[in-house]
């Protein structure tokens, strides 16, 4: 981490050091050696870019400033043990399998029940669509589904209940499986370095309904892709809520990234416009833009997201994600507050976060289908590595 509160000149953005120095306090120790760290840790800058990591006189005072802080703050303490421990690393990395453990749980009930039967009749038919119904398939996907299963037993292209269990397998992959959920991770589209060319900023957006797990979800990416060498930074672009930004800095340092935040009540556009500004200044390769879930009413929210990726935009930044993040818990009801989302801004593709804690997890099915997007992420848990990329087999084989 370099510099964790920065913020460019723009009008109405402000370093967050009100709330950044009680988190360089609790992060005691912590705080200042990450950011040494972070200095140091040039090996995952391309090189020929150290001068743009120089850090200007007015960002060396600012982190002096906050040094000073830290340090003056220290002696009040109470004594501790050590620095404050960060959440601990998940024991196993987490997979479909031992994470979709209510989703399956549903599922194998009603095709234990199909499968235990040495025949398929009228009860098969009943127990199939109940079980895809309440695993919040949609009542649209259950149909086509079931449709194309009956006429291949009908033909006899399918035997019997095993047959057909498999049979629904491969459907719902194949289903899965048409649209294209790949990332556009930075480096897939070439970005100069040198600052004599193409100095372009990637810029991902995250939005989505209050609560979905925008935030969380940005930390968790900013973690990956910090770990994989890239120059991530954050924009925190909800300025509704005072502990946004707080918790979107407590991500940063988790994921050893830089932050650039706003004032409370603050245009998140300049926020964002600030983050791309930086970032071009200073050789990171994508912007990772969290914004508010909920504004004092639909339209300003809408009209505020617009407004942001239009300045996301803008030369030297280019969006190359809008992530809408949808709740899985909230299955079909998740569906109808995603659709105002899409008119809005022009999304490409779906974050599926709680996963592993619904047995709705037939939402990825109506989220396709419905929604025509791919779900490119999926959120297994409240953890820094709890996020996978969809894949639909891993998926489907999980919950079978
Ligand atoms: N179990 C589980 N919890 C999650 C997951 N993702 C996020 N959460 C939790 O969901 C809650 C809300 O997450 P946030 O990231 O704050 O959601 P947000 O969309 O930023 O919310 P607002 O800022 O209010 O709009 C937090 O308690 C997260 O830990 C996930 O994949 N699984
Ligand atoms: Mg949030």
């Amino acid at each position: 981490m370099i510099d964790v509160q920065v913020a460019a000149a723009a009008s109405d953005v402000v370093i967050g050091l009100a709330v950044g120095v009680p988190i360089v306090v609790v992060a005691g120790g912590i705080a200042v050696g990450m950011r040494m760290r972070g200095r140091g840790s040039k090996g995952r800058v391309p090189s020929g870019e150290v001068a743009s990591d120089a850090a200007t006189d007015l960002e060396l005072s600012r982190s002096a400033e906050t040094t000073r802080i830290a340090e003056r703050e220290a002696p009040s303490r109470e004594p501790e043990p050590g620095p404050t421990p960060e959440p601990g690393p998940t024991p196993e990395p987490p997979t479909y399998r031992s994470r979709l453990g209510k989703a399956r749980g549903l599922l194998s009930g009603y095709l234990g029940a199909v499968r235990s039967k040495g025949r398929i009749d009228a009860e098969t038919w009943e127990d199939l669509e109940e079980a895809l119904i309440r695993a919040d398939v949609g009542v649209g996907a259950t149909g086509v589904l079931l449709t194309d299963l009956r006429a291949r037993v009908m033909s006899g292209g399918i035997v019997g209940p095993d047959g057909l269990v498999d049979a629904l397998r491969a459907d719902l992959v194949a289903m899965l499986s048409t649209a294209d959920a790949a990332l556009a991770l930075p480096g897939s589209v070439p970005h100069d370095d040198t600052g004599t060319g193409d100095t372009s900023v990637d810029v991902w957006l995250f939005v989505g309904v209050n609560g979905v797990g925008k935030t969380t979800t940005v930390g968790k990416v900013a973690n990956r892709l910090s770990a994989s060498g890239t120059k991530v930074l954050l924009a925190a672009g909800d300025t509704f809520r005072a502990a946004a930004g707080e918790q979107l800095s407590m991500w940063a340092s988790r994921a050893d990234c830089d932050i650039v935040r706003g004032s409370e009540g603050g245009d998140p556009s300049s926020v964002v416009f600030d983050a791309v500004q930086r970032a071009a200044s200073k050789g990171h390769a994508v912007v990772l833009a969290d914004t508010a879930g909920r504004l004092h009413n639909k339209a300003n929210l809408i009209e505020e997201l617009k407004k942001i990726r239009r300045v996301a935009d803008r030369p030297p930044g280019r969006v190359v994600e809008v992530l809408l993040v949808l709740d899985a818990t909230t299955g079909q009801n998740g569906l109808a507050q995603a659709k105002v989302f899409l008119d809005a801004v022009d999304v490409s593709g779906v974050v599926l976060t709680k996963l592993d804690g619904t047995a709705k997890g037939g939402i990825v099915v109506a989220i396709h289908r419905e929604l025509g997007l791919p779900v490119k992420l999926v959120g297994l848990g409240e953890g820094v590595d709890d996020l996978i990329d969809f894949d639909p087999s891993a998926f489907v084989d999980a919950l079978f």
